[in-house]
């Protein structure tokens, strides 16, 4: 029998695994190696911990490392129900809770290594979490694709630690879908038509990454806030948070289109009404450092367990 330690929390709805023991195989190397390591040999722990039985199409996991930069905290390993991720803004919002909630981290700044860059997460005392998170920008404006069943979609793909297709374009013959929870399934639909015409149109961003989230963003339905977005997300799940690395990458295309001022709020409403606080700061003519303000709450530890004879040890997963 093997066993692995875990604290789950959820910011804004979407569910975070935090993974606390070491990964049989993936005790030593850089951050880029053991990454590497996890998705070549070690998969089947990744399927194990996010998916079911044990996780959910939505779960992120966590997988905490010893730090890698001087000063560091921590290094993580994002991970989910298809694969691994750059960087995962609720995710960083879990494990700072966590951190907190095992008396590892006080109310403070603290920087956590992560594949795409250190961040540095500031732990208020009211609970509330600052990510300010890596550089990101604004790739290409105004792509426009012919989406099979929509049609004609226009967008901006943007960085923000993942990459992100993001459109105002909804689709809907009786007025515009509305991005609320009750229309989540339409809402995968037509965003993965989005991300499949992307592919197939051969839309890539750089270094023929692939651009494997697809935001939409409309009208809040509480005033107090500037947006409403819904977020697809690698594996067809749909963030319920407003998502970190997309509300970074929307940050960069306002700030591109002039639309945000620097140190200026932008409030984001998720599909299912939970809310971010994004500012940027700039660091270059086109580019800027988002930092972005949620809350997590604990919600489960225990320990997942793997027996020898369980067809279905390593995940529900198409084999
Ligand atoms: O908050 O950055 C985020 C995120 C990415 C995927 C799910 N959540």
């Amino acid at each position: 029998m093997q066993a692995i330690d875990y604290i789950d929390s959820h910011t804004g709805g979407e569910p975070t695994r935090v993974v606390l023991s070491m990964l049989p195989g993936m005790e030593q190397g850089t951050l880029a190696e053991r990454r590497l390591a996890l998705v070549r040999d070690h998969d089947r722990w990744r399927s194990m911990i996010a998916c079911e039985p044990r996780g959910s199409d939505a779960m992120v996991g966590a997988l905490l490392l010893p730090p890698e930069q001087p000063g560091s905290v921590a290094s993580v390993i994002y991970f989910n129900n298809v694969g691994v991720l750059g960087m995962c803004g609720h995710g960083t919002i879990g494990i700072v809770r966590t951190l907190a909630h095992l008396g590892r981290i006080a109310p403070g700044r603290h920087a956590i290594d992560t594949p795409v860059g250190t961040v540095v997460a500031e732990l208020h005392d009211d609970g509330r979490v600052s990510i300010d998170n890596v550089e990101s920008h604004r790739h290409a404006s105004g792509v426009e694709i012919d989406v099979p069943g929509y049609g004609r979609v226009r967008g901006d793909v943007a960085w923000g630690g993942n990459w992100f297709f993001i459109s105002k374009d909804m689709p809907g013959k009786d007025g515009p879908l509305p991005l609320d929870y009750a229309h989540w399934r339409e809402l995968t639909d037509y965003t993965a038509a989005i991300r499949a015409a992307l592919e197939a149109a051969g839309i890539r961003a750089t270094n023929d990454e692939k651009i494997d989230h697809v935001e939409l963003n409309g009208a809040p339905a509480d005033p107090a806030n500037h947006a409403r977005n819904f977020v697809l997300c690698p594996g067809l799940a749909y963030d319920r948070s407003p998502c970190g690395t997309g509300l970074s990458a929307k940050l960069a295309c306002l700030a591109a289109d002039g639309a945000l001022a620097e140190g200026e709020a932008f409030r984001m409403e998720s599909v299912i009404g939970s809310v971010f606080e994004g500012r940027y700061a700039r660091v270059a003519a086109d580019r800027v450092r988002p930092r972005i303000t949620g809350r997590a709450h604990l919600s489960g530890e225990g320990r997942l367990l793997v027996e020898g004879d369980d067809p279905f040890a390593w995940g529900v997963v198409a084999r």
